[in-house]
């Protein structure tokens, strides 16, 4: 194995390859944005010339094609992209996708044991209580960072805006988007934080993963909320932005979207180990210890759910993900494990017959659906974000537009491509204390993934979810709900059914959302 010796320290040098790419990438940055750089020999005001992109980038050739035919401005954005990409590697990561984890074996997987993998319905009301009061201490004491993964390119959906910024047409929260919802509950449980009369209000931190793609309209959008909320943007809130990964074609070689520029793709929602772990030693300073970890697209979604986390505390979990019962087809992850360690295996990855085998009482052998809502401790993180662990890249059969030989812009009809992705549950198998938390799929997980013509997981399914939530609340607090329309409380009175004692024995009807005063300050109307 290389090494070098730096006495009296001996160095692995394959620890630290993981970082070659952020320490090339940001030199390389360095030179072209710093004038003053002192091994510059370009300013950032002079155009590069093939020879410069290609004296520290080879693997560009092949994407300089058309580089004569570009104005000065779209080579500087071209030599900009390239420094980002780190070639060398991508094409290595390339070769090694091809070897990551074989499908899964029968052999190898076993469901997570009984104990532990806990069901919050079977869980007493007295146990539920406990748990959601530790919870609720990690937040008051500012314990607990809510992180949720908005780097993702909304491909099925179709959207040219982020996802989580996308108007919701519901007008629950402020912003009336995803992240307005969940900027909602943060400001709510802080509040019923401050409200416990023995404990200070705290802060949840919120940490947001964007992408190239989606960091400013991200970040303008979450500024908004921070300011609606009195969240200190600067103190409270982490906005970082995950690498992008060149595309490849099926052999390979890197794709040109237009002539002047690279197909890339952000780099997997696993691409928030390498992205956060810049922002660890601060998060660690603030008194961050507890990690919650979402999808920006699950309208249900309990973000910092004090239960949840108060469960994983309880049991002392470095990791724990909450699950709900997978169905038939359904393209979540399932959670299991492998040769006797955490793993989450793909629903790409899983393959027909082990997706299909039932246990004897007819449920899914491998049944534990992973709804990517996942806790972890401060110490796990910084031991998966240390330089010794590298995720695998998993490949994903796409179609991508390209640029061809003559210039021509080409649009496929079937899959032409490959994308790499990493996936933020390859670190399970690092976990020490690893368990299940299983939740009502009915109230905790609707995402919106798909444009509304293909009628599941699109906007109208999370609309009707979010608004039978809310109708179980009311009937469950003993309100008479008699409404015609769908019915939605406002994101900032509920976190999880309480506070709604104010409407035992109120019938919830059309007319009273709309004018009774005592009943519509709850509501959306
Ligand atoms: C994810 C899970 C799947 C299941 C499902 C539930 C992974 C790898 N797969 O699949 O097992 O739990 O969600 O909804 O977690 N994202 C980024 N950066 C990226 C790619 C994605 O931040 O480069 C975010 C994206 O914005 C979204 C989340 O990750 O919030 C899930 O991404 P997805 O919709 O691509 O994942 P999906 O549905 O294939």
């Amino acid at each position: 194995m290389a090494s070098f010796v730096i006495s009296p320290i001996k160095i692995d040098i394959s620890l630290l390859r993981p970082y070659f790419s952020l320490i090339s990438c940001a030199i390389l940055q360095n030179f072209l944005l710093n004038p003053h750089f002192p091994n510059s020999r370009m300013p950032t005001s002079t155009i590069p010339t093939k020879q410069q992109i290609l004296s520290s980038n080879k693997e560009a050739e092949p994407l300089l094609s058309f580089f004569d035919d570009l104005s000065d401005e779209e080579k500087m954005k071209l030599w900009k992209q390239l420094s980002t990409l780190n070639l060398s590697d991508a094409r290595q990561w390339f070769i090694d996708s091809e070897e990551q984890r074989a499908p899964a074996s029968a052999e190898d997987l076993k469901p997570i044991p009984h104990s532990h993998h806990f069901n919050q319905s079977e869980m007493h009301q007295a146990v539920l209580d406990e748990l959601w009061n530790k919870g609720m201490d990690a937040i008051a004491r500012g314990e607990v960072c809510a992180i949720v993964l908005a780097g993702g390119q909304a491909t099925r959906l179709g959207s040219s805006q982020p996802k989580g910024t996308i108007p919701l047409g519901i007008n629950a929260a402020y912003g009336d988007s995803l992240l307005g919802i969940q900027a909602a509950k943060i400001a709510l449980l802080q509040a019923l934080a401050g409200e416990r009369d023995h404990q200070d209000p705290g802060k949840i931190h919120w940490a947001v993963m964007t992408s190239p793609g989606t960091e400013e309209a991200t970040r303008e959008h979450v500024q908004k909320l921070a300011h609606h909320h009195g969240f200190d943007f600067n103190e409270q809130i982490t906005i970082f932005s995950q690498d992008e990964i060149a595309a490849y074609d099926e052999n390979g070689d890197f794709l040109l979207g237009s002539k002047g520029s690279v197909v890339a793709a952000p780099n997997g929602n696993g691409g928030l180990y390498s992205a956060i772990s810049a922002h660890l030693p601060r998060l660690r300073a603030k008194g961050i210890k507890y990690f919650h970890v979402y999808c920006v697209d699950n309208i249900l979604c309990k973000v910092a759910d004090p239960h949840f986390i108060g469960f994983a505390i309880a049991n002392e979990a470095d990791v724990a993900t909450k699950c709900v019962p997978k169905q038939k087809g359904e393209l979540v992850g399932s959670v299991c494990l492998d040769k006797g360690k955490p793993r989450v295996v793909e629903y790409s990855e899983l393959g027909e017959k082990l997706a299909q085998q039932k246990t004897s009482d007819g449920k899914f052998l491998f049944g534990a659906g992973s709804i990517a809502n996942h806790f972890f401790t401060m110490d796990f993180m910084d031991r998966v974000c240390s330089p010794s662990s590298r995720l695998p890249y998993h490949r994903a059969h796409k179609k991508i537009s390209y640029v061809d030989k003559n210039g021509e812009i080409v649009k496929p009809e079937k899959p032409n491509g490959i994308k790499l992705e990493q996936f933020i549950f390859d670190v399970f198998e690092l976990s020490e204390r690893f368990f299940i938390w299983e939740v009502a799929r009915n109230e905790e997980f609707s995402p919106l993934k798909n444009h509304q013509s293909v009628g599941t997981d699109c906007l109208s399914t999370c609309q009707r979810d979010l608004s039978n939530v809310n109708k179980m609340w009311l009937e469950r607090a003993g309100a008479n709900v008699t409404a015609s329309k769908q019915v939605y409380l406002l994101s900032l009175v509920s976190f999880n059914g309480e506070n709604l004692q104010e409407l035992r024995h109120r019938e919830i009807s059309d007319e009273a959302i709309e004018s009774d005063h005592t009943i519509n300050k709850f509501f959306v109307h």
